[in-house]
């Protein structure tokens, strides 16, 4: 709030992101984990991803045993001009050079280091940094695999078959005024998260979702935006291919955002009567 009682306006990041709902229903994230690539490596991709349609760049891991995350944060962002967005694993990711931070909250764990620990240890280094704070409520959801985020942060992912926990905790992070909720498998994930369960958790609350962990193909993604998520985010599989995949994925992301846009427009009446299309 500021003095004079109005809501403080959000950010230009999150303005952009924002907007590329509105205007392409919804947002293709590539991931980019500067401790399984070099620099250079990961500033191709960076780069790559841009050309090839990506709406904002991800820099984060769930550990870090190489010295480098400043130096990519920077490097990529002098290189792109889409958003680059921190995704930090804990609060030595908070670095300057970023356009932004997702202030994250594990919420579907009850380790309180990263339910709130880690974030008064982040916060006012990045208000020293200038970063842009965009308060994400972050879900661990079961991929089929021990994930690096799960071991590390020792706390349970959410049940595959269990929307209504995930529901749950989606509607707590929009009542803390969280501005996203991030359901996240983990980086290398055996499987994406449920689309049932996307689906039921992105009917039952009003912020984007952001789905990651375990995407490998476009199609995937292209299920999951059908099933009402606001971003779909890929890390794995482009480091595995050199970031071939990277437009496929864009485009499936894009085609299913405008068609779900569309299907919303679309008044009721038509739906029930046209021959052909089902009622929804
Ligand atoms: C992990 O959601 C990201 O936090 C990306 O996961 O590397 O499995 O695509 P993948």
């Amino acid at each position: 709030m500021q003095p004079d009682g109005r809501e403080k306006p959000a950010g230009p990041v999150d303005r952009r992101l924002r907007r590329v709902l509105e205007e392409k229903g919804a947002g293709y994230l590539v991931l980019l984990d500067p401790d399984r690539m070099e620099v250079g490596a990961l500033v191709d991709l960076a780069h790559r991803s841009e050309e090839h349609g990506v709406d904002a760049l991800l820099v984060g891991s769930s550990l870090t045993l190489k010295p480098t995350f400043a130096e990519a944060v920077a490097a990529v962002r002098e290189r792109v001009s889409v958003p680059v967005i921190i995704f930090p694993g804990n609060a030595f990711h908070v670095v300057p050079g970023a356009d932004a931070v997702f202030f994250l909250s594990l919420l579907s764990g009850r380790n309180p280091q990263l339910l709130v620990g880690e974030q008064v240890k982040a916060a006012p280094l990045i208000k020293s940094y200038g970063l842009e704070a965009i308060p994400v409520g972050y879900l661990l959801v079961d991929s089929g695999e021990r994930t690096s985020v799960e071991f590390m942060s020792a706390t349970m992912p959410i049940p595959r078959d269990k929307p209504d926990i995930a529901m749950a905790h989606a509607l707590a992070a929009q009542y803390f005024g969280m501005r996203y909720v991030f359901m996240d498998g983990g980086s290398g994930g055996r499987m994406p998260a449920p689309v049932d369960m996307v689906r039921a958790v992105s009917e039952y609350v009003e912020i984007p979702l952001i789905i990651g962990g375990g995407i490998r193909l476009p199609e995937e993604a292209g299920r999951i935006v059908g099933a009402g998520a606001g971003f779909v985010v890929t890390g794995n599989v482009l480091e595995e291919d050199g970031g071939r995949l990277v437009r496929d994925f864009a485009e499936a992301v894009h085609d299913a955002g405008r068609a779900r846009a569309a299907a919303r427009e679309e008044p009721a009446i038509e739906r029930v009567t046209q021959p052909g299309k089902s009622f929804r």
